[in-house]
């Protein structure tokens, strides 16, 4: 008898063990993003403002030998750049306040090539001041484009440079912030100017620039910013130009290694790795013209509207955020081509994302964690971010199951994942009811920050979206179906 008790208080207390494990949220799995790296999550969309001397000899990459009196905006207007980002919702804006060419934005102190020796407002202009200024008054995060490789600076390649470029630094840093992302360029193209030398310079960029130390320097004067480079360490290249995220897209990655400056690792960066160690989540940086800069023979090259929003579902939709390189003319203005297409593609967006099916639908799962309302269904549509529905640690196949009471038509699917406990998606598909029969629609790989699944539009009252495999049970936080 005194056994049988013994055994059955035994078999209680796993009993209540497991259903409470179940009832207490999942642990983090694998990678996790730092504070400041959710928060670049959370923009989404940026822009990204080339503007130099090329802009004026009508170049994409100078030499470094230009004169700074070419320099000369004749009707410039920073804040009718930012103005018009910030009417197509974008965030941010990242400026290239030098690029390899070496001529400064602002009025370096360390060098003569700059704005400070050009007619620009009598050389008294600093457009790093104007655009930092434009951004704080209409609410975009200012970031910047300190290119590492300098065709003009006579060190360049010699660690008298890397000084130079550190001072350049403290300079931004200190004269021009808060600056939200720090952006690597990884061009080291050779030749160049070099104070007059004109000769080709190699230097190992995996040593030369010293990142550890710049990265630690520049982290004293601001917490909060995310460096991109290649790798990281916070921010990846996608590994291409064309605004293309993987379809598989992993925020996390395995090289740690700073500065790669290795070719070949293009395909490696636009998928990420399912078991990468460090969360290094992928950026699409892509040109609203063929160039970086604004060259006139391009004025007729702008993407359209809707090849904008093909890549806002190609970069965002997979999980990354967008970088929209917007160049100001030599008026120093946004060319009215340009400005036509980011309205078109602003339209494109309310249009596509207007009325949120999930908002008023039926929503139910095949499981959810300890059949607690923490981890209800109920969660993905409730707009709130810091809720989720889960599964059981073990469970890493459920679905969900969307009502909408009556016919409508879908044509988008939002999916997020609750990134804070780690990407585990592995593999998902959707189907909707048809003739009461389920059709498969749309599969896919990963999810991440944020998928957008586009299908057919399509009449239905019912969806289901099955996650087929994940790294560990499912978590997500927001579901919206348009
Ligand atoms: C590249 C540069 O060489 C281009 O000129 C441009 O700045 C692009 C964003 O990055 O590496």
């Amino acid at each position: 008898m005194k056994k049988n008790r013994l055994l059955f208080s035994l078999l209680f207390s796993i009993f209540i063990f497991n259903s409470s494990a179940q009832k207490t949220p999942p642990l983090p799995f694998g990678a996790i993003p730092t504070k400041r790296q959710l928060a670049w999550h959370e923009l989404e969309t940026n822009a990204f403002v080339h503007f130099t001397t090329n802009t004026f000899t009508d170049k994409e990459w100078g030499y470094g030998d230009e004169n700074p009196q070419v320099f000369n905006p004749t009707a410039y207007n920073a804040e009718q750049w930012v103005k018009i980002m910030k009417e197509v919702g974008l965030k941010a804006l990242i400026l290239t306040c030098k690029h390899h060419d070496g001529f400064c934005l602002w009025p370096s102190k360390f060098t003569e090539h700059s704005v400070k020796n050009s007619p620009f407002k009598n050389g008294h202009g600093d457009v790093v001041k104007d655009v930092g200024e434009a951004c704080h008054k209409y609410g975009l995060k200012f970031g910047v484009y300190l290119s590492p490789w300098d065709r003009n600076h006579a060190d360049y390649g010699s660690p008298g440079y890397i000084d130079y470029y550190r001072n350049q630094l403290t300079e931004l840093f200190t004269n021009y912030g808060p600056v939200f992302e720090m952006w690597l360029d990884g061009a080291n193209g050779g030749d160049g100017f070099y104070g007059g030398k004109r000769e080709n310079r190699k230097i190992d960029g995996s040593t030369y620039y010293q990142w550890p130390v710049t990265i630690e320097m520049v982290r004293k004067m601001e917490p909060e910013v995310v460096f991109f480079s290649d790798v990281g360490p916070d921010i990846r290249w996608c590994g291409n130009e064309s605004g293309i995220a993987g379809e598989t897209n992993w925020c996390s990655i395995n090289i740690d290694t700073l500065y790669a400056g290795k070719s070949g690792i293009e395909k490696l960066l636009n998928t990420g790795e399912e078991t990468g160690n460090k969360w290094i989540p992928a950026e699409v940086d892509v040109s609203i013209r063929p160039g970086w800069f604004y060259h006139q023979s391009e004025d007729d090259k702008v993407k359209s509207a809707s090849e904008l929003f093909e890549i806002y579902l190609k970069s965002v939709g997979r999980g990354s955020n967008l970088l929209l390189n917007i160049p100001p003319d030599r008026r120093g203005l946004i060319h009215e081509n340009d400005v036509k297409s980011l309205l078109g593609f602003k339209k494109l967006l309310d249009e596509a994302f207007a009325q949120n099916l999930a908002k008023k639908a039926n929503v139910s799962a095949s499981y959810y964690r300890g059949n607690s309302n923490d981890f209800s269904p109920k969660n993905l549509v409730d707009g709130n971010k810091e809720t989720y529905w889960a599964t059981d640690d073990n469970m890493t196949n459920a679905n969900i199951e969307m009502n909408f009471k009556k016919q409508s038509t879908v044509k988008y699917i939002v999916i997020q994942e609750y990134i804070k406990l780690g990407q585990r998606i592995k593999s998902f598909s959707i189907e909707i009811m048809e003739n009461n029969k389920w059709k498969t629609v749309a599969n896919g790989t990963t999810i991440g920050y944020k998928r957008i699944i586009k299908i057919n539009p399509v009449k239905t009252q019912k969806i289901r979206i099955n996650f087929l495999d994940s790294r560990a049970c499912p978590v997500i936080s927001n579901i919206e179906v348009y």
